[in-house]
């Protein structure tokens, strides 16, 4: 028994890396344009493979059936990383439409929005019309809840679930369950399920059969892929725990925009590619974010249709690839903030002060002024930001690129603070009589 389920991760684990895929080539040009990930069913067990595979190799016969999942749409993101998201979101579906065999259905695994704006959910919604499946399950990703707290995320894509979104549904003996781990984030922490939902997860999973496939899928990962940027879950052990009776656990996840993969005994996880744009491996760039690729390549990656879609792979193979950086287009989108010298000592007497926020960070970081000082805040990055205070003293919108958030502090204290879509991020300023 114990030979034949080693023999069934081996093959897996086979399937997984002989994709077809020349997998330097995808470290180059990160073949994630119009990316989604699909997933064939047989006999309980699910096995991913590339977009590019025809059906002659895996084929789906003998399957019984097959999803899609896509991600990371980020509907409305139009800067230099990808200006069109929305075309490549087109060619996603596209490529989904023209699969041999159909898709019974999609997992969108969220951030379909990239400001939760109402014209950003409805442009999404134009384009998914256009899939043949006509069925997606949707998780928020944490830029689905920015301006109202996914109120209408809520209203558009969580009938009939519970609390901030979480449901479970069955198709075909396979139990499905979409989970929410970007909501009350804390300052600090990773992503979070809380402690309501992994109540009703343990009650929804109970009874059910250990034979039971049970395919898990969230926006940020199930596990651990890189702590420092936030790319991990605050209690995905205590959700893990009630899957471990099962014979076959499959975890998705989006957020980080790239494949990672991970097989732990019975359960696999993995995370997808973004259908807007790709994100630089863990480490490898001083902060996660949209990266650039040169606009030839880009080129080259959107005209090409029939290769490089490439959907799954090792991700330790991924991960401990060397990157050419001197050719690589994965150097990351510019050079990291330098927090050491903006690192303050004593007090500012200046009457107004300005924090950065410039590659996932707050510059600088911690800082001391005297009571009456006004401080501005600008985000200097591609993607949104926040301002919360973790005493709830202030709290800004979500700011787009180059905007602002100013607040005068006028009492003496200390004011911890930190953005409430990326918790890792954190800051504080010390306000002196
Ligand atoms: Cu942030």
């Amino acid at each position: 028994m114990a030979d034949k389920k080693q023999d069934f991760i081996d093959q897996r684990l086979q399937d997984l890396n002989n994709d077809g895929v020349d997998r330097r080539g995808f470290l180059k040009c990160m073949a994630w344009a119009g990316t989604g990930l699909v997933w064939t069913l047989s006999g309980g067990v699910p096995v991913s493979r590339a977009f590019a595979q025809g059906a002659g190799q895996h084929g789906g016969e003998g399957a019984d059936f097959t999803f899609v999942q896509i991600s990371d749409s980020h509907i409305g993101f139009s800067k230099p990383a990808n200006p069109d998201v929305t075309a490549t979101l087109q060619t996603a579906i596209n490529k989904i439409n023209a699969m041999p065999h159909k898709a019974d259905f999609l997992i969108h695994t969220g951030d379909l929005s990239q400001l939760s704006k109402p014209s950003e959910f409805d442009t999404l919604d134009q384009v998914l019309k256009g899939a043949s499946p006509k069925q997606t399950y949707f998780v928020p990703g944490e830029h689905d809840m920015l301006t109202d707290n996914g109120e209408q995320y809520l209203q558009r894509y969580g009938k009939g679930t519970k609390g901030a979104g979480w449901y479970s549904f069955d198709h075909k003996g396979v139990h499905f369950v979409g989970l929410v781990n970007v909501v009350n984030l804390k300052a600090g922490g990773l992503g979070s399920l809380g402690h309501e939902q992994l109540e009703w997860l343990e009650d929804d999973l109970k009874g059910r059969s250990a034979s039971t496939p049970i395919v898990l899928f969230a926006h940020i990962p199930l596990w651990t892929v890189y702590p420092d940027w936030g790319w991990g879950t605050d209690d995905s052990e205590q959700a893990l725990s009630y899957v471990k009776r099962f014979g076959s656990v499959t975890v998705l996840n989006g957020h980080i925009h790239q494949v990672m993969q991970k097989i732990e005994g019975k359960v696999s996880f993995h995370t997808a590619m973004s259908t807007a744009f790709p994100q630089p491996a863990p480490g490898s760039a001083p902060s996660a974010g949209p990266m650039k690729v040169p606009a030839d390549q880009l080129q080259r990656v959107l005209g090409i249709t029939d290769v490089n879609y490439l959907v799954s792979g090792s991700s330790l193979a991924i991960i401990d690839s060397p990157l050419d950086s001197s050719s690589s287009p994965m150097s990351g989108n510019g050079g990291g903030a330098d927090m050491a010298a903006m690192a303050s000592g004593g007090v500012s007497t200046d009457s107004a002060i300005e924090v950065k926020i410039d590659n996932f960070a707050f510059t600088p970081g911690a800082i001391k002024i005297k009571s009456g000082t006004q401080v501005t805040w600008i985000n200097n990055d591609d993607i949104p930001h926040t301002v919360d205070s973790t005493q709830g003293k202030f709290k800004s919108a979500a700011l787009d690129t180059d905007q602002k958030f100013e607040f005068r502090f006028t009492e003496a204290g200390e004011y911890p603070y930190y953005c409430r879509m990326h918790p890792k991020m954190t800051g504080s300023i010390i306000v002196q009589s």
